[in-house]
């Protein structure tokens, strides 16, 4: 080789063609995994036109094998979900307790991904079931990434991590049979909730009406466990993570809730997806309850390691600190939503965590199953795993790695590398210095043992519209229990909670009355209640009008441009598809069809409004819209019409002196302002609670209580 040649391959480093990022849909052409160009990819390589098949065919190989190979086992719990991108914004207030750069520094802006789900039901499972909701937030913060991996509910049904797989075993579906599908209402979820006491608190939340949220965007979020944060001057505090949301916290009712697992089994999903991309982005306010961090870990006799007890708003006020904005759909569901792996141990400085047991073991669980979700310990260099941060971790090879890393010193100290990586405690992950003495052993601590008075605190603080709701929630899943000794052994529980809804239940499921119990003594939360006081923000709240050819359809427009600031969606259902034609009418022209009667069903709206013409048409007389107001009127949702259009809610069963039924004579636009109210206030809370049978009133303690309520 002449001096020239080798200076030129030496110029030339053949790894600079390596491509930075994994092959993805690059360039024009449809090319095998190795980049070869593919002229024919719908048929196979034969022998003769009709001949077999060859196995020389690498091509149909290539395809087959990678499609038989698209599935990677779903989460052992949280297996359904939806996600989205957003960024979190610190209101600077924080700055006292907390050293982490994304709570602490005012108007920082941390990028996020958030992913919801229900807990018990497989990938494909309706969104809608009775469970809890997981709200499992990544920041990927200037300091490495933080994970808060929480729930839906402030509190958990067990105390000790190593129960979590007896928990799980029992809930999800019989080991026989594989049935019911993500649901609690059978007998090993009762019989462990029933045998392991504990639980009684969290099964209160699960028999309420948080467990059918109306959307994801409608939910609290709660980070369950008491966490340390610790302040840049050394100074610590006790803290609970809440996520409040902005539009208020709502639900759907059961009914309702079962309608949409067949009628719209992604109920959840679609509506997260639909109001991002129509801009109505899902915001919540980050809250903290800050207690002293004293060697006691508990604050006003409420164990702060006991993960089945909250503290009560009242006793300690949320501190808001920042606004979580979602903004963006995933674009591939399989690799974000999917892939994205949480972490319980994923802090940051600033934020540390504390001896409940159940984090401790969370703190195991999270890291190991992802080793069998995802395949291999290179997880994190997934993208959407990847932190926002510089990585040198030392960390190497194994299966998938796809980083190509230099060098030969792979440990520290190292005299090779100049030390390198650094390590100093300036800006570092340093776990808090608590002090910790202790005889070994599995202990039962005392100070876990009550396991009655928070799940009376609970029921005793919500609306008697809510405590209809949670009553007959436990009527049904009891009587979807086959085996009598699990049924009487829960209503005997229930009596240690309240005397009233043990007999209340035991006589629905024709059970004798449970022997009376003392039950504790507590002061209601009225922060525990979801009942409005006053109307509040109903952005990407949807409306149906019901409208038909000749009909009046300014009640469509008139609406849709009335409530188009708060991003309300009108949907006009008609009897047809197409558009409809409304000339016989002042301004009407013709209007698009959104739904057809035959392709929709009453879940799909918050509110209904029928439209002036439609009387006596077809669509009137058409079983299918009886039903639809019906279910509306029903599950307590505003029902409105324009003129002649109470005719039709009339003949469907719909009494137009209900509350929550409202009625304009022609000028449609003077629905608005009511149906707005209507909105904001969720459901018509009187018609639910004549419905439920009980006096409607706000809950003990809340704005708006009568006294003597
Ligand atoms: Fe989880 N949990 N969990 N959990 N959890 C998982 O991790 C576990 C608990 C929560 O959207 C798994 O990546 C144990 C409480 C959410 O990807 C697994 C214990 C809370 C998600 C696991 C608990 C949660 C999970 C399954 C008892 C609320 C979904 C797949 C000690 C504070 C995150 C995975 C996502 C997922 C274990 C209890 C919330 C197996 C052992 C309490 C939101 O690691």
């Amino acid at each position: 080789m002449t001096d020239d040649r080798q200076d030129q391959s030496a110029a030339r480093d053949p790894r600079a063609a390596i491509p930075p990022t994994p092959p993805a849909q690059d360039g024009e052409r449809l090319t095998t995994a190795q980049g070869a160009r593919v002229d024919d990819t719908d048929h196979s390589l034969t022998a003769g036109p009709r001949g077999p098949v060859l196995l020389e065919d690498h091509h149909l190989r290539e395809k087959i094998t990678h499609f038989d190979h698209e599935r990677i086992p779903e989460r052992v719990v949280h297996a359904r979900g939806a996600a989205a991108h957003g960024v979190f914004r610190a209101y600077g207030n924080a700055a006292t307790l907390t050293k982490a750069g994304f709570l602490a520094d005012e108007g920082r802006e941390t990028e996020v991904f958030v992913r919801f789900s229900t807990v018990l039901g497989s990938r494909g499972s309706a969104d809608t079931v009775r469970d809890v909701r997981g709200f499992a937030t990544k920041f990927y913060t200037a300091e490495g990434t933080f994970d808060l991996v929480g729930n839906n509910f402030p509190v958990f049904f067990i105390q000790d991590a190593v129960k979590f797989p007896d928990l799980i075993h029992a809930a999800k579906p019989h080991a026989d049979r594989e049935i019911p599908q993500a649901q609690t209402a059978h007998d090993t979820f009762w019989d462990f909730v029933s045998t392991h006491t504990e639980a009684t608190h969290t099964v209160m939340w699960a028999m309420s009406d948080r467990a059918i949220p109306r959307s994801y965007r409608t939910m609290e979020g709660f980070g369950v466990h008491t966490f340390r944060l610790e302040a840049a001057d050394g100074s610590t505090c006790l803290v609970k993570f809440h996520w409040k949301p902005v539009l208020g916290v709502h639900s759907l009712v059961w009914e309702e809730a079962q309608l949409a697992q067949g009628a719209d089994p992604d109920f959840n999903r679609r509506d997260l997806a639909d109001v991002i991309e129509s801009g109505a982005y899902p915001q919540w306010e980050l809250g903290l309850q800050v207690m002293p961090d004293d060697p006691s870990e508990t604050f006003e006799g409420i164990d702060l390691l006991d993960p089945t007890k909250i503290v009560p708003e009242e006793l300690c006020p949320v501190q808001r600190v920042g606004l979580l904005t979602l903004t963006a759909n995933p674009s591939n569901f399989f690799a974000e939503t999917e892939q994205v792996a949480f972490h319980v141990g994923h802090l940051v400085p600033g934020v540390q965590a504390t001896n409940d047991p159940l984090m401790q073991g969370r703190m195991f669980s999270y890291l190991d199953t992802q080793l069998s979700r995802l395949g291999g310990p290179n997880f994190s260099q997934l993208p959407i795993n990847r932190p926002h941060v510089p990585v040198n971790d030392l960390l190497r090879d194994g299966m998938h790695q796809s980083a190509i890393h230099e060098g030969i010193v792979t440990y520290v100290p190292n005299g090779l590398d100049d030390d390198r990586p650094t390590r100093s405690p300036e800006g570092a992950f340093v776990t808090y210095p608590t002090h910790i003495e202790g005889d070994k052993g599995r202990w039962h601590p005392a100070s876990f043992e009550d396991h009655t008075t928070q799940a009376r605190l609970f029921l005793v603080s919500l609306s008697p519209v809510e405590r209809a709701h949670l009553r007959a929630a436990f009527a049904f899943e009891l009587a979807k229990c086959a085996d009598d000794g699990i049924r009487e052994r829960e209503v005997a529980l229930l009596a240690r909670v309240d005397g009233e809804l043990a007999a209340a239940v035991a006589a629905e499921l024709g059970l004798p009355a449970p022997a009376p119990a003392d039950v504790p003594d507590v002061v209601p939360s009225p922060a525990l209640s979801q009942r409005p006081a006053e109307p509040g923000r109903i952005d990407g709240r949807v409306v149906g009008v019901l409208a038909t050819d000749g009909a009046d359809l300014s009640a469509a427009t008139s609406l849709a441009d009335g409530l188009a600031s708060e991003h309300v969606v009108v949907r006009v259902v008609a009897d047809h598809g197409g558009s409809l034609d409304g000339s016989g009418h002042v301004g009407g022209d013709t209007l698009p069809v959104d739904r057809t009667i035959a392709a929709t069903r009453s879940i799909e709206y918050d509110a209904v409004v029928v439209a002036a013409g439609v009387a006596g048409t077809a669509l009137a007389t058409d079983p299918r819209t009886a039903v639809l107001l019906q279910e509306a009127f029903r599950h307590g949702k505003a029902v409105a019409a324009v003129g002649d259009g109470a005719e039709v809610l009339a003949a469907s069963g719909v009494e137009l002196d209900t509350p929550g039924v409202l009625h304009v004579p022609d000028d449609a636009s003077a629905l608005v302002a009511p149906l707005r109210d209507a909105l904001g206030l969720h459901r018509s809370w009187e018609r639910l609670a004549r419905l439920a049978g009980v006096v409607d009133a706000p809950a003990p303690g809340a704005p708006g209580e009568r006294p003597g309520d």
